[in-house]
């Protein structure tokens, strides 16, 4: 069925839950086509001018149709209920411990991805929305000792496989979309607020960016970001080569 959809490449632990409920809805949509389409065929045939000259006041006594609506509406409920609820309550109901994750802001504006790592010492240094300029986009104090190992990188992701990512997403200007479709993710960026996203990359390789908001005459230029999954081993030694501090933007 993945094939039939033709669904895109998938490389997060959960993703395969999102494509089993798009699956299931297709499932029910095809029952629900042929279903229809039966239906119309047989009243065209059934309801005949030359079959029925005059009208039937009466018109149907079976409750034939009441069971099939019922069924239809379980159904539907069982997706959302039993499939479509719990999906989503583990994506928001709480985030894996973060000394066991790779953890990353990502600040978005026109157009491109900001992206922001802890350092060696795995701490953020402190943030103030006071210091935010066009050059210091996370609003850094650069007078914090746990800031000046921060890394700062543009448009370019590095995530380790197998290792949840967590990844707090913003947004310097207007409101854009962080989404990842082989992670199976998609997260708005609205300034003034930082929100958290949390998924588990199985399958090395680099991923496109998209935002999935139109957000101004460049909005398809925000496709130039990718995520890169690596091993361990890979990310460290990509990690160690990046200067601290620099702050990365394309302004
Ligand atoms: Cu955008």
């Amino acid at each position: 069925m993945e094939k039939l959809l033709g669904l895109p490449v998938l490389a997060s632990e959960h993703g395969k839950s999102v494509d089993n409920l798009i699956i299931y809805v297709h499932w029910l949509m095809i029952v629900l086509f042929v279903g229809w389409l039966a239906y119309f065929a047989y009243a065209l045939f059934r309801f005949h001018r030359s079959r029925n000259p005059k009208a039937d006041y009466v018109g149907v006594k079976s409750h034939a149709s009441t069971y099939i609506e019922g069924a239809v509406a379980i159904v539907e409920g069982v997706l959302l209920i039993g499939v479509a609820v719990p999906l989503w309550a583990k994506s928001v109901g709480g985030l894996p411990p973060e000394n066991q994750s790779t953890v990353i802001q990502v600040v978005a504006q026109q157009f491109n991805w900001n992206v922001r790592y802890p350092g060696k010492d795995g701490k953020f240094g402190r943030q103030d929305m006071r210091l935010v300029n066009s050059t210091n986009i996370f609003g850094v104090d650069y007078t914090d000792p746990s800031a000046k190992d921060d890394i700062q990188r543009n448009n370019e992701i590095h995530v380790v496989v197998n290792k949840p990512v967590i990844a707090y997403i913003s947004s310097k200007d207007v409101i854009h979309s962080f989404k990842i479709i082989a992670m199976r993710v998609t997260q708005d960026a609205i300034p003034g607020m930082r929100v958290p996203i949390w998924f588990t990359p199985t399958q090395v390789g680099t991923y496109q960016i998209n935002c999935a908001q139109l957000c101004g005459n460049s909005h398809a230029a925000m496709t130039g970001g990718s995520m890169v999954v690596e091993t361990q081993a890979d990310f460290d030694k990509w990690l160690a080569a990046q200067t601290p501090g620099a702050a990365t933007s394309l302004e």
